[in-house]
């Protein structure tokens, strides 16, 4: 069944703005709510968003705010052409550019994490990949190559990872052990 989506919007917001593209990308039917920014807001709205802030997104009966969370539920609930799943042929390449080309000139400076810091940021925190995929990237993105291995070498990165079991599931997975 298609769910009910009302999006709480205004139109000259570009937080809100990503949470308009995505629903059209994706072709899903939403109601839209413009809330006026120029006055308080009133007491209906911040009982959806305590915040007050636009895009807010109400899917079915749940509440989601921050647009790049509203962007990536969207993109996660409803498998389009916006973003490949990981075992689809490509994607490992395309993810693979990507840390070339973005994320590689922004760790020219880490020391060895994000912005020069000695400890965790919240970049490491939200952006997690193991060094040993794709091993091309220690030479096309050295810098990456670099704070991957260094990352995954924390303790609080490390602690629940099982290597091995990860490794044997994700072989079955993709059935190359059929291969
Ligand atoms: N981090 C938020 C930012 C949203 C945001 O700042 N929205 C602005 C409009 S562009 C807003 O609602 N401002 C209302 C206010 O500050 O009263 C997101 O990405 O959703």
């Amino acid at each position: 069944m298609a769910p009910k989506i009302t999006l709480y919007t205004s139109y000259a917001c570009p937080w809100a703005h990503r949470s308009q593209i995505a629903l059209r990308e994706l072709k899903l039917a939403f109601q839209t709510e413009i809330i006026d920014l120029k006055v308080p807001r009133t007491a209906e709205y911040l009982a959806i968003n305590p915040r007050g802030l636009v895009p807010a997104l109400v899917y079915n009966d749940e509440v989601l705010t921050e647009s790049a969370i509203v962007s990536q539920f969207l993109v996660d609930a409803h498998p389009s052409h916006l973003e490949k799943t990981s075992s689809e042929p490509g994607a490992a390449k395309t993810l693979g550019d990507a840390i070339v080309k973005e994320i590689e000139p922004l760790l020219k400076d880490a020391g060895p994490f994000f912005g020069g810091s000695e400890r965790l940021t919240l970049a490491e925190v939200d952006i997690l990949l193991p060094p040993s995929f794709l091993p091309a990237l220690e030479k096309d993105a050295p810098n990456f190559w670099k704070w991957a291995n260094a990352l995954t070498k924390e303790e609080s990165v490390t602690y629940i990872w099982d290597e091995k079991k990860v490794t044997e599931g994700t072989i079955t997975r993709l059935g190359l052990n059929k291969q």
